[in-house]
């Protein structure tokens, strides 16, 4: 590289990679196929439109890649073309949702979806963000108790406010999420049901978490989390729902809203880097990856547990442990709590563990210094990380805070 300024802060961010244990749940390390397409001469193209509709010429290999990707798409997740049609193109997770709300919500219509807090994202319609502004969000939450949704109040809140839409699937909630009550109580208030797998979509592709294709009406997902693609996203939707007002079907609405609605031309080389991460996914040792992700997370939430600290909803189903390091002010019979996230963040980055603070439900501490941190296991079980390592890496992080404590 020419540029030796912005070549060295490469090699420098590589090399941090490399020298830490990563923990960002959301954070993956993907494979040099994936780079080489993300670098290549697809970044030079210009695409507007869809394949076989493009506004510029010179798309007839474009097109053959788009609709690989496509084709990959739905066969990672075992879906038929008769029932589902998917978008590749838009450029992220938030991007992908403003996309489907745009798509099939009225101005001003309602997005019922947990709460930033107990582990929603902001773009389900928190107010901070785009979606918050145009729609109005409907909040869920969990359970004080088990900390774990409770789907009966879930349908309470809906047949009260009667949303358009229903948001399920989250950024920090561990557990597994029963789809089909969420389809039943779609079905009592007529909303659409959108889920948004972006953290779990590895798992669904691997098969060690519930699908939720067979209860969604659509399905968004980032692609970089446990996925391990590059950062971008998908939107799955039926082919036999259709919009009340015009009758034309769900994709139809969704393509249209990608473009020209909210973007310009498509990044074909990202593009292109996704229909190679979705072959990955495909593979056995895909598989066998995401079975060791599950094994490793609940090593780590039971290590952790073991040496005292209380892991929210008391265990995990997915990727991810959300750990209460506040354990309200105190510090308990084993000796730990009485830490706030930001500061167990700043301690463990130190020591070369990187993780995020995070709310914890019914947090009384401020999100930018919260209850709880939030730990994933899917890039060190990339790197090979298997259980063993994981009772290490928990014996670190406890290290870590007592003596901070
Ligand atoms: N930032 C992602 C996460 O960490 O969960 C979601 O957008």
């Amino acid at each position: 590289m020419k540029d030796k300024k912005i070549q060295n802060l490469i090699i420098a961010e590589e090399s941090r990679q490399k020298s830490v244990v990563n923990l960002i749940a959301s954070e993956n390390y993907v494979s040099d196929d994936v780079m080489n397409a993300l670098g290549s001469v697809l970044n030079n193209k210009y695409a507007e439109g869809y394949p076989g509709a493009r506004y510029y010429a010179g798309n007839e290999i474009i097109d053959q890649i788009e609709e690989l990707c496509q084709r990959r798409a739905l066969d990672t997740f075992g879906l038929s073309d008769k029932k589902w049609r998917v978008n590749v193109q838009s450029l992220s997770g938030t991007p992908a949702n403003f996309a489907v709300y745009s798509a099939l919500l009225p101005k001003g219509g309602k997005i019922m979806a947990m709460e930033l807090s107990h582990g929603g994202h902001l773009s389900h319609g928190h107010r901070v963000s785009m979606t918050g502004k145009f729609w109005q969000q409907i909040p869920y939450g969990v359970d004080s108790k088990t900390e774990k949704l409770d789907y009966d109040e879930v349908r309470k809140i809906a047949k009260k406010n009667k949303p358009n839409i229903i948001v399920a699937g989250y950024t920090a909630y561990p557990r597994a999420i029963d789809w089909k009550r969420f389809r039943e109580i779609a079905d009592d208030v007529n909303a659409i049901l959108m889920v948004d797998m972006s953290h779990i979509a590895g798992l669904v592709a691997g098969k060690v978490y519930k699908s939720p294709f067979k209860y969604a009406d659509v399905v968004t997902t980032t692609t970089h989390k446990t996925l391990r693609g590059p950062r971008s996203a998908l939107i799955f939707s039926v082919r036999d729902r259709v919009a009340e007002k015009t009758g034309e079907d769900f994709a139809t609405k969704i393509n249209r809203a990608v473009f020209p609605g909210l973007q310009g031309g498509p990044h074909q080389n990202q593009i292109a880097a996704v229909a190679v991460a979705l072959k990955e996914a495909q593979s056995d040792s895909f598989k066998k990856y995401s079975r060791q992700i599950i094994l490793n997370a609940k090593t780590l939430a039971s290590e952790l547990r073991q040496l005292g600290w209380r892991i929210v909803s008391g265990g995990t189903d997915s990727h991810m442990v959300l750990v209460d390091v506040w354990n309200n002010g105190e510090v308990n019979k084993k000796g730990v709590g009485g830490l706030n996230g930001k500061v167990a963040e700043e301690f463990l980055e130190r020591e070369g563990v990187i993780v995020n603070k995070n709310t914890i439900p019914y947090d009384k501490r401020k999100p930018t210094s919260p209850s709880g941190i939030r730990l994933g296991v899917a890039a060190e079980t990339t790197r090979g990380a298997k259980e063993v390592d994981f009772v290490k890496i928990a014996r670190r992080i406890d290290e870590v805070l007592r003596k901070n404590i």
